[in-house]
């Protein structure tokens, strides 16, 4: 075994000792409050436990109200609270304007749901638990009543929110299934020249 002595030639005076035992509580404090500070924001996932938290739907002219999620899988998680206070649901563009819309059914939740056409945005309004969020994102419609509907994807930005933190967003993508895109589609293939293969 190795010879070796260690000795403390002058002791921590009592002053220094007070000095560190503040600094140590200090640091530990402030690690406390980093983490009581970095609560995780909800999580809104459109599709359940498939991947991604985004969906995709089509709607169909005059088909009427289009569901835009998944309204058996989609999922809140929000594992450091238990409430929400809002939920918004964004149609970034309405090329076909005031004939456009989103909806959504709050059933008996109490929620306040309410869409704003000038702004294109369904908002969900009151203090309820996650589940009473859940269960009116569920029935998220998107209806267009155009007769000529614009055949650009629309895509729908949706976060749900407690009074300090917000979701990521994300997208619900409505693929425009026109009449007039259908029969387009006929009258080409009937043009279209048959392709012969040879055997
Ligand atoms: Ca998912």
């Amino acid at each position: 075994m190795s010879n070796c002595t260690v000795s403390l030639r002058s002791p921590i005076s009592p002053r220094l000792w007070a000095l560190l035992s503040a600094l140590f509580v200090l640091v530990l404090s402030s690690g406390a409050f980093a983490r009581a500070s970095a609560a995780a924001a909800p999580v809104l996932d459109l599709n359940g436990m498939a991947a991604g938290i985004d969906f995709v739907a089509t709607f169909s002219e005059d088909g009427g109200p289009q569901l835009i999620v998944d309204s058996t899988a989609l999922a809140i998680a929000y594992p450091d609270g238990t409430q929400l206070t809002a939920a918004k649901a964004r149609l970034s563009a309405r090329p076909d304007g005031a004939l456009e819309s989103l909806a959504a059914d709050p059933g008996a939740t109490g929620l306040t749901v309410k869409y704003d056409a000038a702004k294109g945005e369904l908002t969900l309004k009151g203090t309820r638990p996650v589940a009473d969020y859940q269960q009116v994102l569920r029935t998220l419609t998107y209806n267009n009543t155009s007769q000529s509907p614009d055949t650009t994807d629309r895509l729908v930005e949706m976060t749900v929110s407690d009074n300090t933190l917000t979701s990521l967003p994300a997208i619900g993508t409505v693929l425009i299934n026109a009449r007039q895109r259908r029969a387009r589609a006929r009258q080409q293939r009937r043009h279209e020249p048959a392709v012969h293969q040879r055997g």
